[in-house]
């Protein structure tokens, strides 16, 4: 669809108000928002870090890119929620310890919002301590860890191992984010791997309900 192309386009060139008119133009022709986020969006911040690796673009370009799909995506996300349905699980999501990026979390707390659950977002560069303080505050069902930096991913060890020797060892731990794998999860002992947003739907659930 060329309008989606044309997304993919004004988030690659950080042109906020292109990206946020295409948005608003999709939605206007009722195209499906799931396809708008994955099909438009996510492909133009995925050349953005080709770019970005190849040292064609810098980080104040990769700040305007994400400027432009965060303020995209801001018009997605009602639409995306609006299900009415009354939170019977409750989650708290959070980016690790020592990582800024939070597009990818954002996303899947939105996603999870719109499947029904009780989200408590607990922002990026989230300690191992606030993640589990969170939990016993909430009595969450689930917790979410992304990481986008290898540096990082460390952290997610490190919070999972405090869960699981904490009063709280059962809550339900899903991690992602681009440089996670099944076999890091598995490694690190977190019950569920998630490569996208749509998936972070699927596998929650299951895990959620697996454990009711
Ligand atoms: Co940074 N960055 N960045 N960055 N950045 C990456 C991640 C990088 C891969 C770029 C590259 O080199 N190609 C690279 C990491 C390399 C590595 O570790 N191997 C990198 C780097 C190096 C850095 C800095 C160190 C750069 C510097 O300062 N020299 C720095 C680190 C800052 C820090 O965190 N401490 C940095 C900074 C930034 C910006 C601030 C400029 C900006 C972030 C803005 C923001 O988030 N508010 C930024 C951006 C935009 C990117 C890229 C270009 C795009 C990330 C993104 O938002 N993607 C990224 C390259 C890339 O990934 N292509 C890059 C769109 C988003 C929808 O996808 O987040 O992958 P993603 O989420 C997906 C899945 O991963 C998954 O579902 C989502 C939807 O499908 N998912 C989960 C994510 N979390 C999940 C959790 C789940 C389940 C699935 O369960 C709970």
């Amino acid at each position: 669809m060329p309008l989606l192309n044309e997304l993919s386009t004004a988030i690659i060139d950080g042109k906020k108000n292109d990206a946020v008119r295409i948005t608003q133009a999709l939605l206007d022709a009722k195209t499906d928002p799931s396809a708008i986020v994955e099909q438009g969006m996510i492909p133009g911040m995925a050349v953005v870090g080709e770019r970005f690796k190849n040292n064609e673009i810098f980080v104040p370009e990769m700040l305007i890119a994400a400027r432009a799909m965060k303020e995209s995506l801001k018009l997605v996300e009602p639409i995306l929620i609006s299900s009415g349905i009354k939170p019977k699980y409750t989650s708290i999501i959070g980016t690790v310890q020592g990582d800024l990026h939070d597009i990818g979390k954002n996303l899947i707390a939105t996603m999870w919002k719109g499947a029904g659950f009780n989200v408590v977002d607990l922002g990026t560069n989230v300690s191992p301590e606030k993640y589990l303080a969170a939990a016993r505050e909430h009595n969450a069902n689930i917790i979410g860890l992304s990481a986008l930096l290898t540096t990082t991913m460390p952290a997610m060890r490190t919070t999972v191992d405090l869960l699981r020797k904490s009063d709280m060892p059962h809550v339900k731990i899903l991690i992602g984010g681009a440089p996670i794998t099944q076999a890091f999860a598995d490694e690190i002992g977190a019950d569920g791997y998630a490569a996208d947003a749509g998936t972070a739907v699927d596998v929650a659930k299951r895990l959620v309900s697996a454990a009711a």
